[in-house]
């Protein structure tokens, strides 16, 4: 088969998805039109000439405004269910999507209407399209650490359809360590944890080794700074810890796809893997980043399914579910 073809039908997990950056300029309107949102551009090609991304910082100043046309649970589940299709044509039979109740309820929507949306697509994926998906609620790093405590309390009850939390938005003086009482609750209460750890930040290093010794995390997602201290890297290795890297993402934030530490790190036997990220803004879902990975890198077929195998083996799915898929 050809590189396309292989790396659509490689059966893999999808591990480092935000729910809020799989809306598309099209489903925006039909939204705004069902809301009675009013929008500053008109059309297709007016949204996406305002993504002119050169760093994180400016991306996330488009990112969080689209989100206002979302307001109904069934917003909600049809930002989910357009994307989940989308996954199945990409290969992807099992899926831990993040969304950030933040974004939301900071602007008044309560906490049920999104968890409830998103999980009714959950299930109907599971129901219909045989994909397996699950639930990462995120908290905001530049919000308070108070007010991702209420976050955890509010997600209690929904414990049975969240299997773990993270931590994303702006890393720049909202290290880990601000989160540290957070997390810990959440894995007392038997969340799974990750957190970003995102390319080229201020202290990334640090804060890769602040995550993996004293949060104590299940993943990290992105964290390919990692290469800088080989030592860390082989304690990684050693733990089977999973990396969740998103190359067309880091090619907008950072202009590069980070292929020499991604690959550096695939080939030391690190669990890394590959993902969209935001594939909306970026223009590409996760077969898409594993072609633009493989072209830059030349990687071979073996060597996608190696990334796809770590992509099973670094999910939180139960043995029981995997041997379903696999
Ligand atoms: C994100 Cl690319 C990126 N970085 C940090 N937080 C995010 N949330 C959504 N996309
Ligand atoms: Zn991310």
């Amino acid at each position: 088969p050809s590189l396309r073809e292989f790396a659509f039908g490689l059966p893999k997990a999808e591990l480092h998805l935000h729910l809020e950056g799989t809306l598309e300029p099209e489903l925006k309107f039909a939204l705004a039109a069902r809301n009675g949102v009013e929008l500053a551009e008109k059309t297709v090609s007016e949204v996406t000439a305002t993504y002119d991304f050169t760093d994180l910082t400016s991306f996330l100043a488009v990112y969080y405004p689209a989100m206002r046309v979302l307001q109904t649970a069934e917003d909600f589940h049809d930002l989910a269910w357009a994307y989940l299709q989308r996954a199945k044509e990409h290969g992807v039979v099992h899926v831990e999507m993040f969304f950030d109740p933040q974004a939301h309820t900071s602007r008044g929507v309560p906490f049920d209407t999104v968890v409830s949306g998103y999980r009714r697509a959950a299930v109907r994926a599971q129901r219909e399209l045989g994909v397996s998906a699950e639930l990462i609620l995120c908290f905001l790093r530049d919000f308070s650490a108070e007010y991702a405590m209420a976050t955890l309390m509010e997600a209690l009850p929904y414990k049975a359809w969240i299997v773990g939390v993270g931590l994303d938005s702006d890393e720049r003086d909202n290290p880990p360590a601000k989160f540290a009482e957070v997390f810990a609750r959440a894995k007392a209460e038997g969340f799974l944890t990750t957190m970003h750890c995102d390319i080229d930040q201020a202290g990334s290093l640090e804060n890769i080794r602040t995550v993996i010794e004293e949060i104590g995390v299940d993943r990290i997602d992105h964290g390919t700074n990692i290469v800088e201290d080989p030592e860390l890297v082989e304690l990684a290795r050693q733990r089977g810890l999973g990396f969740t890297c998103c190359p067309v993402s880091n090619s907008f934030v950072t202009e590069q796809m980070k292929t020499d530490e991604i690959v550096g790190l695939l080939r030391r036997g690190v669990k890394v893997t590959v993902n969209s990220d935001d594939p909306a803004y970026f223009g590409a879902y996760v077969a898409d980043n594993y072609i633009a990975l493989a072209e830059k890198a030349g990687l071979s077929h073996a060597d996608l399914a190696q990334l796809a195998i770590n992509s099973f083996d670094a999910s939180w799915m139960t043995p029981a579910r995997r041997t379903a898929h696999v």
